[in-house]
């Protein structure tokens, strides 16, 4: 298939001394990120689709995408391409079978999947299989649409070629199709990356972390310390999704569906990702790089000298000169999670790994402190909920701006998220070892708009206090918002970050907290009657904290007071 790909220009040959395995591809100019608005969730009520989902009538939706699809595969090859998510020998994989005009896509498939025999045995066996439809089409961003059919557990995809789009195990399937089946099952589908940290005395730490696309999941994954935090390291389970269970032993167990990498290429470089970049010098598609004259790769924010000329993302004459950038922001290798150095003995456990600790996180260039910890399980689905980002190129529309993305899966979640959240709450009964609840936030900048914290690798001091605490250890200062690492509780040693940085990263800002519990609420009333009280209730008692720590009016004896804690 590969050969084939390089006949039908799908793939571009690259140096094979240099980078074994390894191939580009160029996609349609007009079709490089994820298409919120023409993504629709298909429920017979538009009220299952809740507020935050494009919806469209079963019925109008396949009558719509049916007459596109009609003729669209004449002349060329369907590729029928049967996928397991998750291990071979789990009782929580499930498969799917995805119809495809697209050799990319499945090539992609092949990487990011488990293809062909134990996807068919598992069909065999269980009898079931999620039904994915997709075509290029003709590429036209008017008639390209991706659709979601929970009841019929059926996916149609038309008119792209690009990752979130078109590979429909990933975001379409593990997530938007899954979260509604975990939530009658009693189980969650989550955009999150699992890792486990490895302390000198050789205990795993097992975490899972949301944070939306193109916010560093790859990089927390694969993370490796700086040389100061020798004996600790970091193995790598998933960097994009999670599929969550009650063990019988209580705890919360993580397994990750996929098989490979889909990971943000720019900005990947030996300082930022080592592990990745050692992983995809072989058996890695490139998508929407630069390519040199020599035939290998390049793009901004590699490390190295860029290329005196080469051919852009837009497969155009480019050099430094050009004032363009040489491979897209949304730049995307696809590689196999069996290369990454880092990838846990654990992986392929059946039963996944249990987790001690949740991470929310986004880029937020104020307001959010470097890491605090939620109060209990009901507080950490508050702030998840709260959870806000600055907007990203991994989807198409405006860069930067802030909005709101509950858990990382306002583009993810295939159902009403009020009743999502519901089922996280519901999800906490079920847990009896909860894991704890933190929120972290790499971005924060300075007055002068520089970032205060050297996130990368250095981001290990952070998850080391994370640990101690799921270890009853870690010392926290108690503030309005949660739990705030106590002074001397994280090692700064060796970070050049003079002590007002340091308090500043850590500091909370009651007023401008109030402001944002305000603007919080506003959000989480658009839910209307599916939110649930408790969540509101977490908002309230958050205000009333908040409230009493910035009030000048009252008595020091009223006024909120720092208590060190556990
Ligand atoms: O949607 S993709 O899976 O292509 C990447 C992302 O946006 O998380
Ligand atoms: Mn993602």
């Amino acid at each position: 298939m590969t050969r084939q790909a390089l006949k039908t220009g799908d793939l571009i040959e690259l140096d094979q001394r240099v980078l074994p395995g390894c191939h580009l591809h160029r996609s349609a100019l007009n079709d490089v990120a994820r298409t919120e608005d023409l993504t629709f969730i298909c429920t017979p009520k538009r009220e299952d689709a809740g507020p935050t989902n494009n919806w469209m009538a079963p019925a109008d939706a396949y009558a719509r995408l049916g007459a596109i699809f009609d003729g669209s595969m004449r002349g060329r090859t369907m590729y029928v391409v049967p996928h397991l998510m998750g291990p071979a020998d789990s009782p929580h994989s499930r498969a799917g079978i995805e119809l495809t005009d697209s050799l990319y896509v499945a090539l992609s498939m092949g990487i990011m999947t488990r293809v062909g025999r134990p996807a068919l045995d598992r069909i065999d066996a269980a009898g079931d299989f999620v039904r994915g439809l997709h075509s290029k089409a003709d590429l036209n961003p008017s008639r390209r649409f991706i659709c979601h059919f929970p009841e019929e557990q059926t996916i149609w995809s038309v008119g792209s070629g690009y990752g979130g789009n078109a590979l429909l195990s990933k975001k379409c399937f593990a997530l938007r199709l899954a979260g509604p089946v975990g939530r009658r099952e009693g189980w969650m589908a989550e955009h999150m990356l699992i890792m486990g940290l490895e302390d000198p005395d050789g205990r795993v730490t097992y975490m899972a972390a949301a944070f939306p696309s193109a916010c560093g999941k790859t990089n927390l994954a694969m993370l490796e310390p700086p040389m100061s935090q020798m004996g600790f390291r970091v193995w790598t389970i998933g960097d994009d999704i999670a599929w969550l269970h009650v063990g019988d032993d209580g705890r919360l167990w993580a397994l990750n569906p996929e098989a490979g990498f889909f990971g943000v290429v720019p900005g990947t470089s030996q300082a930022t990702n080592p592990n990745a970049m050692r992983m995809i010098g072989r058996d890695t598609i490139f998508t929407n790089v630069l390519e040199t004259p020599e035939h290998t790769v390049w793009w901004e924010g590699m490390g190295v000298e860029p290329p005196s000329r080469g051919l852009d993302w837009r497969s155009q004459e480019w050099n430094p000169g050009s004032g363009s950038k040489g491979a897209h922001p949304n730049s995307r290798f696809t590689a196999p999670t069996r290369n990454c150095p880092t990838i846990s003995p654990e992986w392929q456990n059946p039963r996944g790994v249990p987790i001690s600790a949740i991470l929310f996180g986004g880029r937020r260039a104020r307001l959010a402190p470097l890491v605090y910890e939620a109060f209990g399980w009901a507080h950490g689905v508050y702030i998840g909920a709260a959870m806000a980002s600055e907007t990203t190129a991994a989807a198409t529309g405006q860069v930067g701006v802030v909005r709101r993305d509950p858990m990382a899966m306002l583009p993810f979640c295939g159902y009403n998220m009020g009743d999502y959240f519901a089922h996280w709450l519901e999800m906490g009964r079920r847990i009896r070892v909860k894991p704890r609840i933190f929120n972290v936030n790499w971005f924060r900048v300075n007055a002068q708009g520089e970032y205060m914290w050297p996130g990368y690798g250095e981001n290990i001091r952070v998850l080391r206090w994370i640990a101690e605490r799921c270890r009853g250890k870690g010392q926290a200062v108690e503030t309005p918002v949660g739990f705030v690492p106590a002074e001397g509780s994280i090692d700064f040693d060796a970070l050049d970050i003079p002590a007002e940085t340091r308090q500043e990263l850590l500091g909370i800002d009651p007023a401008a907290w109030l402001d944002e519990a305000e603007a919080v609420e506003v959000f989480l009333r658009t839910f209307d009657d599916c939110l649930p009280t408790a969540v509101l209730a977490e908002s309230e008692k958050l205000r009333r904290r908040l409230a009493r720590q910035s009030a000048p009016a009252l008595p020091a004896s009223q006024a909120w007071q720092p208590t060190s804690t556990r």
